[in-house]
């Protein structure tokens, strides 16, 4: 990586003149198709309607592509941000592949995202209803809302005994999740993943992924504002409880949120933003990584298109089969792209979805029978507990987390339970926690061909542990604070959620699937970058970790199979 290319800034190179030519670049591309519809193109019941819909954007018009890159990136999250900005620095030319739209455009009420509070169709990933992790107020079904089905931001892939959130756009789940940047324990990172060089990482790998998403602190005068007394309760319990908390970093802009709560910015995290995107404050990879990798002028970025098929040419040469869509999820174009060098960044189960389906049909036969194996929910589970009438939360909370309860080292309930905030505009003396537990039980993946698509084979039971460790915190936590667990929020009326993952993790385990640098097995110049190569369970919240690898792996690929520096 060329410093020369990055500005002085801790901060990163996010106000480098490259950067600013690839924003440049990401909505000149886009702009000739830059207009805005009337809901009615692509959902007729918006008519029905007696009252006035927000009216979201049209996408834009997919760039022209040529028939032949160097590199194709699959995808626009981490994995494939990292990718793609090293590639185009080292001067290969490069197409990015998103099935999502780029979020740039504003919607008829002027902003380019909705709310958690009044959702739309801008929300989620062509869906007739909202599907809010959280889904009910004190047991009423007051959260989620029917929508026009549109290519919106979020998209849940429902399984049996498991929904996976994932994020759809340019910038992948940047765009949606709560930008918790948290590095793991080196302790346990050396035990998941004990053949990669531990020293490297954290000397090298992850403070690149900390400068390059210019990660910060909650500062003292935000953290002491209403907006964090949700954060500041639940601490106090946990130190009551004999718990250590600790401080989680973020990619939001703490001076933003400060001149938010001032009054002095447009707010975002401070008005309920968050899972469906943040129209400001936070550093998505369409802030960064993205405009950085499109400056280098190496880099092409495709929007609204799908990889659907690969296969390989006897030369070696990819072909891609594409399908690009309107904003009513018609095809409007099926094309055909090749390269010689692929890189797949569809998300753990994009990613995986694609190498079974070419495995599984015959297009890329010699694929290991590891892929699709190891696939981990990140011990995610999520406990709502119901303080006394004197402990409020606050009926002002900011959507992104800034504190966690650490119990990491006690081995009897290793749990990193982040404190989550649950901005309903009421007080609800309600503490949300989104656990991080050290589940050792993982599912698998299947390719269904008459569906043509995976499916995640994962048992209710195999929560049990998460389920265990819990509650052995929060018992802990509730005798100490005269607080009780809340049912009434989450879907089946439990005190907690473990139906859902934000971190899928998985399916093209480095070292298994995969050598130590994400190369496929059974090919030559075919990579997997993102979530799937980790093994199901990293401690924290993931995207630092996938960033970090990523930068780790490119770097070697470049070096040793492009012959470049
Ligand atoms: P990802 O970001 O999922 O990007 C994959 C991209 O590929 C997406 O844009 C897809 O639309 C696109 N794609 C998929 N299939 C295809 C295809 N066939 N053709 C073309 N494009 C395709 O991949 N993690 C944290 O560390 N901290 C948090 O605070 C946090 N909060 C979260 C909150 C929510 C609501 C969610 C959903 C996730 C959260 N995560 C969080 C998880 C984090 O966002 C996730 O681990 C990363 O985004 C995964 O990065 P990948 O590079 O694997």
């Amino acid at each position: 990586m060329s410093e020369s290319n990055r500005s002085k800034s801790p901060q990163g190179p996010v106000f480098s003149r490259r950067a600013f030519l690839g924003r440049s670049a990401m909505t000149a591309a886009a702009a000739a198709g830059a207009t805005t519809v009337s809901l009615s193109a692509f959902s007729p019941s918006a008519r029905a309607g007696w009252f006035d819909k927000t009216v979201p954007a049209s996408p834009h018009e997919p760039t022209q592509i040529a028939s032949f890159y160097t590199a194709i990136t699959v995808g626009s999250g981490y994995g494939s941000a990292v990718t793609a900005l090293r590639l185009g620095e080292a001067g290969v030319s490069t197409l990015m592949v998103e099935m999502g739209q780029l979020w740039d455009q504003a919607a008829s009420d002027g902003k380019v995202h909705c709310d958690m509070v009044s959702p739309d169709a801008r929300a989620m990933w062509f869906k007739d209803r909202t599907e809010a992790p959280v889904a009910n107020i004190m047991g009423l079904p007051l959260v989620d809302r029917n929508i026009d089905q549109y290519p919106g931001v979020l998209d849940t892939l429902n399984y049996d005994n498991m929904s996976v959130y994932v994020g759809r756009g340019v910038g992948g789940g940047s765009l949606v999740n709560g930008g918790m940047a948290v590095v793991p324990k080196r302790e346990f990172f050396e035990e998941i993943l004990p053949d990669i060089n531990a020293d490297e990482m954290y000397d090298s790998w992850f403070p690149l992924a900390n400068r390059m998403l210019r990660v910060n602190s909650v500062s003292d005068a935000v953290y002491n504002s209403d907006y964090y007394q949700f954060s500041r309760r639940a601490e106090a319990c946990a130190h009551k409880a004999g718990f250590r908390t600790a401080d989680v970093p973020n990619v939001y802009d703490f001076e933003y949120m400060e001149a938010e709560i001032a009054g002095n910015a447009e707010p975002s995290a401070t008005a309920g933003e968050v899972i469906y995107g943040n129209n400001f404050g936070k550093q998505s990879l369409d802030k960064n990584y993205i405009p950085e990798a499109l400056g280098t002028g190496n880099v092409t970025l495709r929007t609204m298109t799908r990889v659907v098929g690969i296969r390989q040419d006897a030369n070696g040469i990819y072909r891609l089969n594409l399908e690009t869509i309107d904003a009513s999820g018609s095809v409007t174009e099926r094309l055909e792209v090749s390269c010689q060098y692929l890189f797949l960044g569809a998300g753990t189960m994009g990613t995986t979805e694609l190498l079974m389906r070419a495995r599984d049909t015959g297009t890329l036969p010699d694929l290991s029978d590891r892929i699709g194996q190891g696939w981990g929910n990140n011990g995610n589970f999520m406990v709502s507990i119901a303080n006394p009438v004197w402990n409020t939360t606050g009926a002002r909370q900011s959507g992104m987390p800034v504190k966690g309860i650490d119990n990491w080292d006690d081995e009897d309930a290793q749990v990193f339970a982040e404190i989550a905030p649950f901005p309903a505009g009421i007080e609800t003396f309600t503490s949300l926690f989104l656990a991080i537990t050290n589940n050792p039980e993982r599912g698998y993946l299947t390719y269904n061909p008459d569906a043509d698509r995976v499916e995640l084979n994962w048992r209710a039971d195999q929560t049990q542990p998460s389920f265990d460790a819990a509650k052995k915190v929060f018992d802990r936590y509730n005798k100490a604070n005269y607080s009780r667990y809340r049912r009434g929020l989450f879907k089946g009326n439990q005190p907690y959620a473990d139906f859902f993952t934000y971190h899928p993790l998985g399916g093209c385990i480095l070292g298994e699937a995969t050598d130590y640098y994400g190369r496929l097995k059974g090919y030559q110049n075919l990579y997997a970058v993102d979530g799937s190569l980790l093994p199901g369970n990293v401690g924290v919240n993931p995207f630092i970790t996938i960033t970090a690898l990523a930068e780790r792996n490119i770097a070697t690929v470049i070096r040793e199979d492009l012959g470049l520096s």
